[in-house]
């Protein structure tokens, strides 16, 4: 297989974004996030078992007995194609803020070649992430959050009063809040979606300098897809609740429990990455509605692009 037969996918893995966004819009507000999650990963499934590959389902919906739909090794695709891709994926990154409509909801999927992805569990993961033009292997989990804001401070010629430091607002974040306190720095807050919490550090229009705490490592996978695009860095570990979480990663092929992961660990391969708004965020517009069309707003970046690429799209009802 070509390797480049993956970016021949980009336009129509645009559309099974675009299309969850549009499934999603009659649930927007409506204090429902089951039926919006549902909606968008009925339209995902539908739109990726058209697309003419034999694709896998690395990062999805949680198990297979808890979910019913796009589950960890779910197969998709018409699987008539020697095509052999993986898929990541987060139907509706951010079920509650589309509940409750508020900013920054997306559709997200990202394709890549076979093994592309780490295949991360469906549990909490710290993260570090900064954007481009540092020196290599600049985070460690590790180093104390102090000492990580004031080499990101000299390295961006900045004081470390005007390091943007982005969290989501967790009290599990409080001893981060406190370290931002002290150090003086501005806090960048969201309450939901850190793939955008994440990927915001190499985009320079939202001029964040860090992004850290803990979210979802599938949402960990996919912000790191961006990001080796993009050339920022990240460093990730995974967070085990139980004896329960720690089998199943054992069983998923994760050999050590403990390990620092670095977007080469997370993204082993080429990725195509897209996402698109549910409800208006900083990153893309929200899927508008009116009497004859949807409109709807996306990015697509991938590792050969190595830039984000917006698209406006209007489908007519
Ligand atoms: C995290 C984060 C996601 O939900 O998974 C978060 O990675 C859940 O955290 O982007 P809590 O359990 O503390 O609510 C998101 O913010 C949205 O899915």
């Amino acid at each position: 297989m070509k390797r480049n037969n993956l970016f021949h996918y980009n336009s129509k893995i645009l559309k099974v974004s675009q299309l969850a966004a549009i499934a999603v819009h009659d649930y927007i507000g409506k204090k429902d996030e089951i039926s919006a999650d549902r909606a968008a990963v009925q339209s995902m499934r539908e739109e990726l078992n058209k697309l003419d590959f034999n694709g896998t389902v690395v990062i999805g919906e949680g198990e297979r007995d808890k979910a019913p739909m796009l589950y960890i090794g779910e197969k998709v695709g018409t699987k008539k194609s020697s095509l052999n891709f993986d898929i990541a994926l987060d139907p509706l990154e951010g079920t509650k803020i589309t509940a409750n409509n508020q900013k920054n909801a997306l559709t997200v999927v990202a394709l890549g070649n076979k093994n592309s992805f780490l295949n991360a569990p469906d549990v909490y993961m710290e993260k570090l992430a900064v954007g481009q033009d540092l020196p290599k292997n600049f985070l460690d989990l590790d180093t104390p959050l102090e000492i990580t804001i004031e080499k990101l401070a000299q390295y961006r010629k900045k004081k470390v009063s005007d390091i943007v430091i982005c969290v989501l607002d967790r009290p599990r974040h409080n001893s981060i809040f406190k370290i931002i306190k002290k150090k003086k720095c501005k806090k960048f807050l969201i309450s939901d979606g850190d793939v955008f919490g994440a990927i915001s550090t190499a985009i320079k229009k939202f001029n964040i300098d860090l992004y850290v705490g803990i979210g979802g490592a599938p949402e960990g996978v996919l912000a790191a897809s961006v990001l080796k695009s993009l050339g920022g860095q990240m460093q990730c570990r995974l967070i085990f609740k139980d004896k329960i979480q720690k089998k199943r990663a054992l069983a998923m092929g994760i050999k050590n429990l403990k390990k620092k992961y670095q977007i080469k660990d997370l993204i082993k391969n080429d990725a195509i990455f897209v996402a698109t708004g549910v409800t208006n965020g900083y990153l893309l517009n929200g899927v508008k509605k009116n009497k004859k069309k949807f409109v709807t707003h996306s990015l697509i970046v991938t590792t050969k692009s190595k830039k984000i690429k917006f698209v406006k799209s209007e489908f007519k009802i």
